[in-house]
């Protein structure tokens, strides 16, 4: 297989095997999409690793990492008024950032048209919740598609920047988890030669102002728009019927990954109910879902997380006077987590039993993996810090977590950092617990990328209303929980910018030098007011991964000295590398395959039993 950039830049037709994130970068470039933005976030960074494949001089659109998804959107936005295709990607929660100038966007004349891709996370695989943004694509009045699958990925994004051109508006490109990360073989068109960036903005393509009585009649401009979605949908056949010769007159409703696990379920069943699966899951085409509910009863709508689908489709039946009997969640546990094929299995087993028998397994077996709990990695500077910290706390002390590597401090042996709501909220939350509150000193922590993406704010309060809150900033050079991305302190030193705020109390230190900074936050705590630790330390797994592209790099690792050991154990108990193995007769080894040999272990050990072995600096 050709490089993935070469491939994603081919100009003739092409078939591959690629992940559905790699697919909607050829559907940009396919496209004439000109303009890229995204703030990382699990499912979607690997479309900006993609994007990232093709050298910056051969890429044919630009594309930045912005500072959050609230930004993106706006600088994806910006582009489109200006005449280009544009597109911004980020993760579910990305949304609740961008919501803001998201909303606003369905109003608005978008001349070149703009694509939303929102990866959301049934299931919350990498996320703090499994939120479904489907809620708010209703309210913010704009067309979602839905893909199934890698190739429908590739279709749908390529709809919807066809349509957004036609109708100089927004349309949002719904991908889950499982969407974005399977694989499957997709065929590729040709590439139409390059389109040049347009600079063209002008006002007279307004109203873009949306004031008072502009914004109804923008809102009027946003429902028309929809409408035309709804025909644009019809006639390319977005929503498909799936019939079967032995229906029992029953249907299903459904989208998007729950369509295939059905399809998996249905391989196994007595008879085959049809499937409706729509494409297009905001705005509804009424008119295939009534001739559906016209010809089938009952009809049952599986759908994951909500019942948005349900809920619309009902009030269709209802309002044409259909006496079709409409069925959705049966029960709490519907609203939770993904609808795998055993789940489905479950459900349908349950409500139909003589169309699947109960306790049948889905094709796709569960397969048994060891619990992997989350932790980590070897040589990680938050490790050093968290141990180093939690030297200068006291058992009264309240701590705070924020999103990042770093929130793992809330495991076992750290325990730092006992609530958690979203990127950048430790400041404020550490603030309201620091009202009133003269016994329990309160620490915050803080990422250096969620710093410059949502942690200002809640800084720039804390330094405004004099809150009295002792703030550790963990700065390891980049984004690290998702996949190191660049954020903005390459080219804005944090320590400066807390200077420029006029921050008296800031101090600094490598968390390798970890007396130090157990003595640095002790000063901190000791301040009243706001104080801030600045805890620095290179993301090692970063780090490692550009050492070995090296040549000549040779792995050194910690060595123990059997003889020297006391077995206390602080290496395993407090330090807590996964390197170190304890055995059943309660001496310490090395896990060679996972020792990076930093050493930042080295002052866990009270006796000195842990060095470097030979030749390792
Ligand atoms: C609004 C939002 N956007 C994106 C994410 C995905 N996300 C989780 S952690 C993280 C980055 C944290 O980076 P940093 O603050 O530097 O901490 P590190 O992981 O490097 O320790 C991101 C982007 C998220 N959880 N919420």
């Amino acid at each position: 297989m050709k490089k993935l950039g070469e491939l994603l830049m081919g100009k003739d037709p092409f078939e591959e095997i690629l992940m559905g994130n790699e697919a909607v970068v050829r559907a940009m470039i396919e496209t004439g999409t000109k303009v890229v933005t995204s703030y990382p976030g699990s499912p979607t960074p690997e479309i900006a690793a993609a994007i990232q494949r093709i050298p910056e001089d051969k890429r044919p659109f630009y594309f930045e990492f912005s500072v959050n998804e609230k930004v993106a959107t706006e600088v994806a936005f910006g582009a489109a008024l200006d005449g280009n295709l544009s597109c911004a990607f980020y993760k579910s929660v990305g949304l609740n950032v961008a919501l803001d100038s998201f909303v606003q966007l369905g109003l608005m004349n978008i001349i070149g048209g703009m694509v939303v891709v929102i990866g959301d996370d049934p299931g919350a695989n990498s996320s703090q919740n499994e939120q479904d943004n489907r809620n708010v694509y209703k309210m913010s009045r704009v067309t979602v598609f839905e893909p199934a699958s890698p190739r429908e990925a590739y279709a749908y994004y390529k709809h919807a920047a066809a349509l957004a051109v036609k109708e100089k508006t927004v349309v949002v490109l719904r991908l889950t988890t499982h969407v974005c990360h399977a694989r499957q073989k997709v065929k590729f068109d040709a590439c139409k030669k390059s389109i040049p960036f347009k600079t063209d903005f002008n006002r007279e393509n307004g109203p873009y102002i949306a004031l008072t009585t502009m914004a109804l009649d923008m809102k009027r401009l946003s429902i028309k728009k929809l409408h035309r979605s709804e025909h644009y949908i019809k006639q390319m056949g977005l929503n498909t019927v799936m019939v079967s010769k032995n229906n029992h007159g029953k249907g299903i409703i459904t989208s998007g990954l729950t369509c295939l696990s059905v399809l998996d379920v249905l391989e196994r069943s007595h008879y085959k109910p049809d499937i409706l699966k729509l494409g297009a899951i905001n705005p509804l085409e009424k008119d295939c879902i009534l001739s559906f509910l016209k010809t089938h009863d009952p009809v049952l709508v599986l759908e994951e997380l909500d019942d948005i689908l349900e809920l619309q489709i009902k009030a269709l039946a209802y309002d044409h006077e259909l006496k079709t009997k409409v069925m959705g969640k049966q029960s709490d546990e519907d609203f939770v987590g993904e609808y795998t094929p055993d789940k489905v299995m479950d459900k349908l087993s349950t409500l139909w039993p003589d169309m699947i028998t109960k306790g049948e397994k889905a094709a796709v077996l569960p397969v048994k993996v060891p619990e992997r709990p989350a932790q980590m990695c070897p040589g990680c500077g938050h490790r050093s810090a968290f141990f180093a910290i939690k030297k200068a706390l006291e058992d009264t002390d309240v701590t705070v977590a924020d999103i990042g590597c770093h929130t793992l401090g809330y495991m076992p042996p750290y325990n730092i950092g006992e609530i958690l709501l979203c990127m950048g909220a430790s400041s404020g939350m550490a603030s309201g617990l620091s009202l009133f509150n003269n016994k329990k000193r309160v620490v915050a922590f803080l990422g250096d990328s969620t710093f410059f993406h949502a942690g200002l704010p809640g800084l720039i309060n804390a330094i405004f209303n004099h809150h009295n809150i002792t703030l550790i900033i963990m700065e390891n050079g980049t984004t690290a929980m998702t996949g190191h991305q660049d954020h903005a302190g390459r080219e804005i030193p944090i320590e400066g910018l807390l200077k420029g705020l006029g921050i008296e109390s800031i101090l600094s230190c490598d968390t390798y030098s970890q007396s130090k900074l157990t003595d640095l936050v002790k000063t901190s705590l000791k301040i009243k007011g706001l104080s801030v630790v600045i805890a620095k330390h290179p993301c090692m797994l970063k780090f490692t991964r550009l050492q070995r592209k090296k040549p000549g790099f040779v792995q050194t690792h910690i060595t123990i000295d059997q003889k020297t050991c006391d077995q206390i154990h602080d290496c395993v108990e407090r330090f807590g590398c996964p390197t170190f193995i304890r055995n059943p007769d309660e001496t310490v080894d090395i896990n060679l395959d996972l020792c990076i040999g930093d050493g930042s272990c080295r002052p866990s050990c009270p006796v000195k039993a842990v060095g470097f072995d030979k030749g390792a600096k």
